[in-house]
C-alpha cells in the first residue's frame, strides 16, 4: 500500500516510533490523597479534525486536569475540514499533548511546504507582488461571498503555480491557517506511539498499548510497518505466497483490520492493544485488542475519549463521549459517501418540488448538464479521478445562492456526493452511462 498519488506523499518523518515517557504512564496510585484526587490518567481522543469546541467539551466532561497528571493523546487527524484547526493545535500544544500523525495532518504539512516553496520561487523570480498564498485557497468562498468556485482549478491558478493542485481546497486552507510553529509541531509527530504498561498492573490491554492513526498489519514488527498504511489503512486483503499474510487496504472491506488484529493477539502470549482513529464510518469500535475512536464528530456525531487509569493494581479504562459541539461540516448527506441510484433519484425527486426550507441547510442541484470531462483531484481519499463537470445550484438555509457549473461527476460506475467546507455546498456526482 505505497502512496500512488502525490497528495499521499509522506512528509519527512522525524520520529517513526515514539515511546510515551513513563512519567505519563498510569501507575497504581491511591484513588485519593490529602490534596484531593490524584488522577494521572491517559486520555486518548479520536479524530478531532479542527472541531475545537467539541474537544474542549470532551476534556471538560472527562474533568481533564493537567496539573493532576492527566495526559492527552490525540490519535491523528487533528486538523483539516473542521472550523478551527489552529485552535485544536494550540490547545494540544498548550496541554503538552502527545499525538500521532494522521493522513490529513500529513497532507496539510505537505501542502504547507508546497505553499512555502511556491512563494519562495515566486520571490526569487520577482513574481510575488503581495498576492495571497498560492495555490488558491477557498477563503473567498464562505457564505454569500462569491459565485466563483475555487474547487474548479481555474487556468489562472494553475498558470501561476505552474502545476496542478495536489491537495483538496480544505487542505490548502488549513495549511494557510496554521502558523509555522503549529506546522512544525505537527510535522514532528511520530507515526506510532508506544506505551509500555507497568508489569505490576493487570490489564486487559496486555503489555503494550500502541496509538496509530489508521492501523497496523498483524504479524509485522512495528519497525517494519508501512508508514503510508499506518495513516490510511482500514482493512486487510489476504495474500498468498507473499512475505506477509496480509496487505493493508484503504477501502473499508467487509471487516476492518482490527478484527484480524484481535484474532492474531489471541494466539500470542504477550498482547498488544492498538488505539486508532480514521474509520468514521464504523464509528466507535471496541475490540478485544483494538479500540477505534473516530466516532465521526466531523459529521456532527460524537467525539470520543478512551480514559485509562491505574487503580487498585489494575489498568482500567472507559470511553467517554460528547455530542459534536461544533458546526458539523455537512448537514445531510455525508461527505464522500456513495449514494445508491435510488437515493440519488429520491433527492432529485424531492428537489423538483423546490421545497427549499430553512431547516435544510444546503442543497445543490440540477440534473446533469454535460460539460467537459477531465482528470480532477477530488479529495485525499478519492484522489484524482476522471470527472465530469455538471450543472448545479446551491441554496443555503433555503435561499438560492449560486448557479454554476460547479462540481464534478466521476465518470466511472459510481454516483457520489461531495460537500465542501464552511460554504456548505453539496456537489452532484453523476453516473456516466458508458
Ligand atoms: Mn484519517
Amino acid at each position: 500500500m505505497t502512496p500512488t498519488k502525490v497528495s499521499d506523499e509522506i512528509f519527512p518523518i522525524t520520529t517513526f516510533i515514539s515511546e510515551l515517557p513513563t512519567s505519563f504512564v498510569p501507575q497504581s496510585l491511591p484513588s485519593s490523597s490529602e490534596n484531593g484526587p490524584v488522577s494521572r490518567r491517559l486520555v486518548i481522543v479520536g479524530d478531532v479534525h479542527g472541531m475545537r469546541k467539541s474537544l474542549e467539551a470532551l476534556l471538560d466532561k472527562v474533568g481533564f486536569e493537567k496539573r493532576n497528571g492527566d495526559h492527552l493523546i490525540l490519535a491523528g487527524d487533528l486538523v483539516s475540514k473542521g472550523p478551527d484547526s489552529p485552535g485544536v493545535v494550540d490547545l494540544a500544544m498548550k496541554l503538552g499533548a502527545t499525538a500521532v500523525r494522521g493522513n490529513h495532518d500529513n497532507a496539510v504539512i505537505n501542502a504547507a511546504a508546497e505553499i512555502r516553496a511556491t512563494k519562495d520561487s515566486l520571490l526569487q523570480s520577482g513574481g510575488l507582488t503581495g498576492s495571497p498564498a498560492l495555490p488558491e485557497t477557498p477563503e473567498a468562498d464562505v457564505l454569500g461571498n462569491t459565485v466563483q468556485d475555487p474547487e474548479v482549478p481555474d487556468k489562472d491558478a494553475s498558470a501561476t503555480t505552474g502545476a496542478s493542485r495536489k491537495h483538496s481546497a480544505a487542505t490548502y486552507t488549513t495549511a494557510s491557517a496554521l502558523s509555522t510553529r503549529q506546522l512544525d509541531w505537527l510535522a514532528a509527530l511520530p507515526l506510532i506511539l508506544r506505551i509500555k504498561l507497568p508489569p505490576n498492573l493487570t490489564s486487559s490491554f496486555g503489555d503494550t498499548l500502541i496509538v496509530v492513526h489508521a492501523g497496523l498489519v498483524p504479524g509485522i514488527p512495528l519497525e517494519a510497518q508501512d508508514p503510508h498504511a499506518i495513516m490510511h489503512m482500514r482493512s486487510l486483503v489476504r495474500t498468498s505466497g507473499e512475505e506477509s499474510e496480509f496487505k493493508p487496504a484503504e477501502t473499508f472491506g467487509e471487516e476492518g483490520w482490527a478484527m484480524e488484529w484481535d484474532r492474531w493477539q489471541d494466539k500470542l502470549a504477550s498482547k498488544t492493544t492498538v488505539i486508532f482513529g480514521h474509520d468514521a464510518k464504523r464509528r466507535l469500535q471496541l475490540g478485544r485488542y483494538t479500540i477505534g475512536l473516530d466516532s465521526a464528530c466531523l459529521y456532527g456525531h460524537r467525539l470520543s475519549a478512551l480514559v485509562i487509569t491505574g487503580c487498585d493494581g489494575e489498568i482500567k479504562h472507559q470511553v467517554i463521549q460528547v455530542e459534536c459541539a461544533d458546526e458539523p461540516v455537512v448537514g445531510g448527506v455525508k461527505h464522500g459517501e456513495d449514494l445508491a441510484v435510488s437515493e440519488w433519484e429520491a433527492i432529485l425527486a424531492d428537489l423538483q418540488e423546490a421545497d427549499l426550507s430553512p431547516s435544510r441547510v444546503l442543497y445543490v442541484i440540477q440534473p446533469v448538464i454535460d460539460q467537459a470531462e477531465t482528470e480532477m483531484f477530488l479529495d485525499e481519499e478519492m484522489k484524482v479521478q476522471r470527472c465530469r463537470l455538471v450543472g448545479t445550484y446551491h441554496s443555503v438555509h433555503g435561499d438560492f445562492s449560486v448557479l454554476g457549473a460547479w462540481r464534478i461527476g466521476m465518470s466511472n460506475k459510481r454516483i457520489t456526493n461531495m460537500a465542501n467546507g464552511r460554504a456548505r455546498k453539496l456537489g452532484s456526482m453523476v453516473l456516466n452511462k458508458d
